[in-house]
């Protein structure tokens, strides 16, 4: 325990936030114990995850459980299926790299240990809809996205942010499926990525995340579809160029590039009304914008004429 306190203290002052610096005795505990189990790749990250929460964003509702968040998955690179968390395990979570690219005065590539490193790393609590009509609430680890922007400074030329999933043949089974527009991409305006909500997650339940929820870097805007949150991203790039996302080129008719929660818009082939929480399996209520209106209704006052719903 008083390593990990040293390791993170030792940080410079400049990468540590105000909050990182109050450290609970449960989550030392957690962060204890999760160093016992999980052997050296977590022991590199030991001052870092689990990071504080962030208690403005109240998902007002019961976490899910991580058995459940954990083994039951979209990641068609893995298998068109919901069981593919075996399968995931194969990918290599180390080294990683991210290049940031495209329109931006500073290009970078981060090797992921340096990226979780110099941002601001916090744990935040949102619910996250698919577009199936299933649900789940997680407790994510990352930093706000503007943070990295912050960074790389976007051109005033650029537009959109564009999301790149790694291709690995040697272990995504699912890429032999051809008739899929690989590699995955996913995208949305500079605005969206700029909003406080969206998300660089790197870690779930206080530690690294797990390869079959995106590890070790994936996106998430919880307003949005969870067909949105890109996962294993390797590249991210900013343009002036609207991306034709990966289930838009596929079946253009059911899945938009802005894809908002909203029950009252309908599937074409079912209702969006009710979610099911994975778990209990309860069926509640879907809320627009998965309920995060107060936080991104603003953003889509002038775009009337788009088809703002999945
Ligand atoms: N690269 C990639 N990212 C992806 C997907 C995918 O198939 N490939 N599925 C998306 C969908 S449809 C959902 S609902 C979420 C699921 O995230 P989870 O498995 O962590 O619940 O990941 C999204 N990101
Ligand atoms: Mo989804």
């Amino acid at each position: 325990m008083h390593i990990l306190k040293f390791r993170r203290f030792s940080l410079p002052e400049s990468q540590v936030t105000p909050e990182a610096l109050v450290f609970s005795p449960r989550q030392a505990m957690a962060l204890g114990a999760g160093m016992l189990a999980a052997g050296p790749a977590l022991a590199q990250q030991a001052g870092l995850l689990p990071a504080m929460r962030n208690t403005r964003y109240a998902p007002g509702r019961a976490i899910t459980a991580e058995r459940e968040v954990t083994t039951y998955n979209n990641f068609y690179e893995f298998g068109s299926h919901k069981t593919i968390s075996a399968a995931a395990q194969r990918m290599p979570q180390r080294p990683w790299t991210v290049k940031v690219e495209g329109m931006v005065e500073s290009p970078r590539e981060y090797g992921i240990e340096d990226l979780l490193r110099r941002m601001p790393m916090e744990e935040r609590v949102y619910r996250l809809r698919c577009v199936e009509a299933w649900a789940m609430v997680v407790p994510w680890t990352g930093f706000q996205f503007s943070a990295l922007m912050a960074e790389v400074k976007p051109l005033s030329s650029a537009r959109y942010v564009v999301f790149q999933t790694a291709v690995l043949p040697s272990v995504m089974p699912g890429l032999r499926q051809t008739w899929y527009p690989w590699p995955y991409t996913e995208g949305c305006t500079i605005a969206e990525a700029a909003n406080e909500l969206s998300f660089m997650v790197v870690g779930a339940y206080g530690k690294l995340l797990p390869p079959q929820n995106g590890g070790p870097i994936r996106f998430h805007q919880p307003w949005k579809y969870g067909f949105k949150a890109g996962k294993s991203l390797v590249t991210i790039r900013f343009t002036n160029q609207r991306p034709v996302t990966f289930w838009e080129k596929l079946q253009p008719q059911e899945y938009g590039f802005w894809a908002n929660v909203n029950p009252a818009v309908n599937h074409p082939r079912w209702s969006q009304a009710q979610e099911r929480m994975l778990g209990s399996g309860e069926s509640v209520p879907t809320l627009l914008f998965n309920g995060y209106g107060e936080f991104v209704a603003d953003l889509y006052t002038n775009l009337q004429n788009e088809r703002l719903w999945a």
